[in-house]
């Protein structure tokens, strides 16, 4: 692309496109990067900058960037039949087989599938769906969902109300009715002098407070991301998942995960359940599900609830135009396909996943990091003014920035959320780009230091 096609493109995007989560002026004056290619763990910017993506995209591009076979999939199937919907009696075909593979994929009895096109749209669904659970059972007060504070779970009004954004709910005029949040798992701002497996149990029992304070007969379901992405990989001890399983249990709170960014490999299990020992009754999952290469989400929920929504619920009035889209359907059976033939989550259990955890602890000796965070193909640097405290920095988000910038310099994609450096590559990452991603990661640490005068 010449300079001059680029700055016609970034005057268009400007006066044209209002991109998420940013502030448009801002970015207006910066001019937006354009990416125009991609193989494996590495993107093209249209400068020609090859850069390593140790993001994924956006925590999704699970089996890398530019395989074939998931265009060819899409294109047969658009050829053969582009779309028809699952509405009137109708379905096709890779949209059961996907329902039948993803019954036998995910854990337990999560045998029911309903789809969607994102993340956002799978959450809406959960909670239509657990209201009307309660509902027919002669239970209608029975509506409050409990989520967290910080947790992310889409960003339509379900969604971002479920999640504990303040940022969101400060726009809009939410959370909606009958959503309440508690304090999430995060050790090392809120932990004390506990050692994190009893912070773990001290955490979770937020749950139980809040349950008996609402009272159990009020509280439909609990929400939570098994590991906290977007606000910046907390990794909640070993302790949190169980006991909140039980509190579930105890009161006849539906339990629902939010695999949206754990599912399909990314903590080294298929599943972060699996990965903590727990069962969920709902499970929302998306991005990995295609691995970005073509919008889908999807609701797991289970015998239970589907026993009750056959037997009782009746109608659930409640669908999208492309719930079950074919050619969403056939890509991310072929993405599947892909994960389980290569035995890529296999790969990331025994091999990657821990060369990744011990060069990724490494660098926990910089001046500038105060925690290292990972579990599987996931983690953080916590970066800190002062090794010895567990205190962020005074103004948040600066030094993240700072070394984020620094990474970009470096030929290397690193997200921040404030000043925690987040970590989610595909997982087909190899142990040689490991080995670059951390030199890369440990420079632009070396960069942000020496312009703090560290
Ligand atoms: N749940 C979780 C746990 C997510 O991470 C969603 C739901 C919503 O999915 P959709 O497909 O509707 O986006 C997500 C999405 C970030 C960031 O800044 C993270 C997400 C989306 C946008 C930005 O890390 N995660």
């Amino acid at each position: 692309m010449t300079q001059l096609d680029l700055q016609a493109l970034q005057a268009l995007d400007a006066a044209h496109h209002l991109h998420p989560f940013n502030d448009n002026a801002a970015l207006a004056k910066k001019g937006t990067r354009i990416l125009v290619r991609g193989e494996g763990c590495y993107v093209w910017d249209a400068h020609g900058n090859k850069l390593l993506d140790a993001f994924a995209g956006l925590w999704c591009v699970n089996v890398g960037y530019g395989r074939k076979e998931l265009g060819e999939v899409a294109s047969r199937q658009m050829t053969q039949l582009a779309y028809y919907n699952s509405f009137f009696q109708c379905t096709t075909e890779p949209t059961v087989h996907l329902s039948a593979k993803l019954a036998e994929l995910t854990p337990g009895d999560l045998n029911h599938a309903f789809f969607t096109n994102s993340g956002s749209e799978a959450n809406d669904t959960i909670l239509r769906m657990v209201r009307h659970f309660w509902a027919v059972q002669d239970q209608p007060q029975k509506q409050i969902v409990i989520g967290r504070h910080n947790g992310y779970h889409g960003s339509t009004v379900a969604g971002a109300s479920l999640g504990g954004m303040k940022g969101m709910h400060a726009q809009g005029g939410l959370p909606i009715p009958g959503i309440v949040h508690i304090d999430p798992p995060f050790w090392f701002a809120d932990g004390g002098d506990l050692s994190p497996e009893e912070y773990g149990l001290v955490a979770a029992r937020r749950l139980e407070q809040k349950i008996i304070e609402l009272g159990p007969e009020n509280v439909a379901a609990f929400i939570g991301e098994p590991i906290m992405g977007a606000i910046g990989v907390y990794i909640p001890p070993r302790t949190y998942w169980p006991e909140i399983e039980r509190i579930c249990r105890k009161y006849d709170v539906l339990f629902i995960a939010d695999e949206v960014i754990c599912g399909f490999g990314r903590t080294g299990e298929w599943f972060a359940g699996q990965y903590y020992g727990f069962q969920a009754d709902i499970m929302a999952i998306a991005k990995g599900l295609s691995s970005g290469y073509i919008p889908i989400g999807a609701v797991m929920f289970n015998d239970r609830v589907a026993k009750v929504l056959a037997e009782k619920g009746g109608e659930l009035a409640h669908g999208y135009t492309y719930s079950g889209h074919p050619v969403c359907a056939a890509v991310a059976l072929e993405n599947i396909r892909i994960l389980q033939e290569e035995k890529i989550v296999e790969q990331c259990k025994n091999d990657t996943g821990p060369y990744l955890a011990q060069r990724w602890q490494e660098l926990g000796d910089h001046p500038l990091v105060g925690e290292v965070r990972i579990a599987g193909m996931v983690g953080a640097l916590e970066l800190v003014p002062n090794k010895r405290e567990r205190k962020f920095f005074a103004e948040r988000g600066k030094v993240g920035v700072m070394c984020r910038d620094f990474a970009l310099k470096r030929g290397l994609i690193l997200r921040a959320t404030y000043d925690s450096m987040l970590l989610s590559p595909p997982l087909v990452i190899s142990r040689d780009q490991i080995d670059e991603l951390v030199v890369k990661t440990r420079g632009a640490l070396d960069d942000t230091a020496r312009e703090l005068g560290m």
